[in-house]
């Protein structure tokens, strides 16, 4: 399985299109006309789970995608081979005929305010109505503690296992802003706007200076995992998790990724990873050079 870290398989064009189809049925309030694009099809059958519903965020994975319903629930479909639609079985869903619109089981039927989707993985924001902040919950893969539950059992490949989904410890008292699920990792903006990550750690994705995996046993969670350093006094506005590298937008408005870089992804202009090796975060770790006086903006959160 460590060659399969090292495989680069791009997410899917297919998914692309699907998604941008989502959207356009979300956001045009069409009856489902066809929409355009090379898999039109496919964009049909499935912007039909959302007609009359409308989704309110949306995301997709290497071969799945998830989408938040004005109601709070979440559908997702495509590939389900290690549990990552959440529906209690294997079976991939809009693959065929029949298994799309109301015949797609919600993976959560309410209280879902944000969600990403990471190479095999899933993991959602929600608003229990019991708490007065949000909080994390993922499943499917977990062959290198992405699920952040200290073990690395796959979750909601079996029935029952989604219902008792806990959330993730990310620390006493600390509740979720923003979450980005990578191939085989997850990092997360934290209330007090601090980076943690967890997953593997191969490539230095999850910043903390090794390539130590997180989560994936007892006591690498909660206030054992360690806060990114993101520089003297910076803190994150925005997270972005991609294969095996991961970028945030800090309150200084620049740009910082750390991780896999053999294709140059960090943009510091070599191919070294970050955030493997001591000496390479924090103030060590360069911005991202975007322009003379540019900046990046974060997109609003949902
Ligand atoms: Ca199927
Ligand atoms: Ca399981
Ligand atoms: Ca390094």
């Amino acid at each position: 399985m460590v060659d399969a870290r090292r495989t680069r398989v791009q997410p899917s064009l297919r998914s692309t299109v699907l998604a941008a189809g989502l959207l356009a049925s979300a956001c045009g309030g069409g009856e489902g006309g066809a929409q355009s694009g090379a898999d039109g099809a496919e964009v049909d059958s499935a912007s039909s789970a959302l007609v009359g519903q409308g989704a309110q965020a949306l995301d997709v994975g290497a071969s799945h995608g998830c989408a938040v319903l004005a109601t709070g629930g979440l559908k997702c479909w495509g590939n389900n081979g290690d549990g990552q639609l959440g529906l209690g079985d294997w079976a991939a869903r809009g693959d065929n005929a029949g298994e799309m619109g109301a015949s797609l089981p919600l993976s959560f039927g309410a209280n879902i305010t944000g969600i990403t989707a990471g190479g095999f993985h899933t993991c959602a924001l929600e608003q229990a109505p019991s708490s007065s902040l949000p909080g994390l919950k993922c499943w499917g893969r977990d062959d290198y503690g992405e699920l952040g539950r200290g073990d690395a059992v796959d979750i909601g490949d079996h029935r029952g296992e989604m219902a008792s989904l806990e959330f993730i410890d990310l620390g006493t008292d600390r509740s979720v802003k923003a979450a980005s699920a990578g191939w085989y990792h997850i990092c997360a903006v934290l209330d007090n706007d601090r980076v943690k990550c967890w997953g593997s750690s191969y490539w230095g994705q999850l910043g903390l200076g090794d390539t130590v995996d997180r989560g994936s046993g007892p006591n690498e969670m909660g206030d054992n995992l360690p806060e990114v350093d993101l520089g003297t006094g910076r803190t994150a506005k925005a997270i972005a998790a991609g294969g095996s590298h991961t970028c945030a937008i800090l309150d200084n408005d620049q740009v910082k990724c750390w991780g896999d870089n053999i294709e140059g992804q960090l943009g510091l202009g070599d191919m070294d990873p970050r955030g493997d090796g001591p000496n390479e975060m924090g103030d060590d770790l360069p911005e991202v050079d975007l322009g003379t006086g540019r900046t990046a903006k974060a997109s609003p959160r949902a």
